[in-house]
């Protein structure tokens, strides 16, 4: 069996989620064409970085990222910073040849992402950009549906991604809350994942439309490392204000979209939903049914047939399983239940096979580069309070 460096930039809470899907992979999957081997984890804290190889069991640590990208025993660099970051190391590891995985979103502007797109096709190398819960079962499902047909022409896509850990004040001037580490607030942190729904189920946008809000412009400035916010495992921890700094991301996004193929679109992603933990959702309207999903039931797909006999109609409720694609690879019964590392599971499984000379997973960073071109035109759209067409 053909092993894989990994070389993981990053040890907070993404760092744990691959590095586990990475461990985890044997358990689902034997054998494996290409097996993951944890070569070394950086981070900029050397403390936090020797703690993340001890922890998700990589051979060396370092607190120079440039370390990872020239160590030979590293083949695949895995990004897992903040944003701002994500460019200058995905080029440069691409430069010295290394594939690469980086984290959503891709970048922190369409710039960015395309130069990044630019430097992995010209090294030849594998990419690929985390859409992790385009890989969930349910997802999948629905793609597969909306593919053959069996909604007719779509109309209508509804999605919100809606979160409410923003509503403390006592939540620290976090990157999350910052410009200059983040890009942007929501709109890249958690509209970005159901943009790529958007895009994946329904196709390419034409048009948007968007207005932004930031609800609570001052933050306590942060004391802490910079991730005890997750790798302290106890959630989002709070600070009493003491010094404030500016809030200068939005709180709330919300958009309307015109597809290029017809269909119309509303999106909203906000941390300001009371009582939503990760209501990532959305419904899709077509000719002969809809279908609605929602990532706090993320086994379950709701279907609407319209060409069922008029007393039976409704929405049914198919709960995933082997049966349904990417369920195959997860647990041998519908009903075993799904968590947030399955669909990361999936996503290493497809990049793996890819290196072993599989087809080509779906999220490479051309991807990322679409994806950031809508957001940029939403930014500009809620500057100039126009319609605004993305490039
Ligand atoms: P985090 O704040 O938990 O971890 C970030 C890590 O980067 C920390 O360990 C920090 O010390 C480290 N870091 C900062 N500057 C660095 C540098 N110069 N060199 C090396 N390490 C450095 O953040 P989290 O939640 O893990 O997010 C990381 C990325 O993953 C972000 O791009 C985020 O948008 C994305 N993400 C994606 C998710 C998904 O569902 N696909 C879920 C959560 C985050
Ligand atoms: C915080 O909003 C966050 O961790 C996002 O960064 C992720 O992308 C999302 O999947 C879960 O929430």
């Amino acid at each position: 069996m053909k092993t894989i460096g990994i070389g993981m930039v990053g040890t907070g809470f993404m760092a744990r989620v691959h590095s586990l899907a990475y461990t985890a992979l044997p358990f689902y999957k034997w054998p494996l064409v290409v097996s993951p081997r944890m070569a070394v984890i950086a981070d900029i804290d050397s403390e936090l970085a020797a703690e993340g190889a001890r922890r998700y069991g990589y051979a060396r640590s370092t607190n120079d990222w440039r370390q990872v990208i020239e160590d030979p025993d590293v083949d695949v660099v895995d990004i897992l910073t903040p944003n701002n970051l994500h460019a200058e190391m995905a080029i440069a590891a691409a430069r010295r040849g290394k594939h690469v995985i980086c984290e959503k979103p891709l970048a922190c502007n369409a710039r960015e992402a395309q130069e990044m797109y630019d430097a992995v096709t010209r090294a030849g190398v594998h990419h690929m950009v985390g859409y992790n819960y385009r890989r969930t079962p349910a997802v999948a499902e629905a793609k597969k549906l909306i593919g053959r047909g069996d909604l007719g022409r779509v109309f209508h896509f509804r999605g919100t991604y809606l979160q409410d850990f923003g509503i403390d004040p006592r939540l620290p001037l976090w990157w999350r809350f910052q410009k200059s580490q983040a890009g942007s607030g929501s709109l890249g942190d958690i509209g970005s994942h159901v943009l790529d729904l958007a895009l994946h189920l329904v196709g390419d946008v034409e048009f948007v439309t968007a207005i932004s809000r930031t609800f609570i412009p001052e933050r306590p400035l942060m004391t802490a490392k910079p991730n005890f916010l997750s790798t302290a495992g106890a959630g989002f921890a709070v600070t009493e204000p003491d010094e404030m700094g500016r809030v200068d991301v939005d709180d709330v996004t919300a958009i309307l979209l015109e597809f290029a193929g017809g269909a119309t679109g509303t999106l909203e992603a906000t941390r300001f939903a009371a009582g939503r933990k990760n209501h990532l959702g959305f419904e899709i309207n077509g000719e002969k049914g809809s279908l609605a999903f929602d990532w706090e039931h993320p086994a379950e797909l709701r279907y609407y047939n319209a060409t069922d006999p008029s007393d039976t109609q409704g929405f049914k409720t198919i709960l995933t399983g082997p049966q349904h694609p990417n369920g195959e690879l997860l647990w041998p019964l519908a009903g075993f239940g799904l968590g947030f590392p399955e669909p990361i599971i999936v996503m290493m499984n497809e990049f793996l096979e890819e290196l072993g000379g599989g087809p080509r997973q779906s999220t490479g960073f051309e991807a990322g580069v679409k994806n950031s071109r809508v957001m940029d035109a939403v930014v500009c759209s809620v500057t100039s309070g126009k319609k605004e067409r993305v490039s």
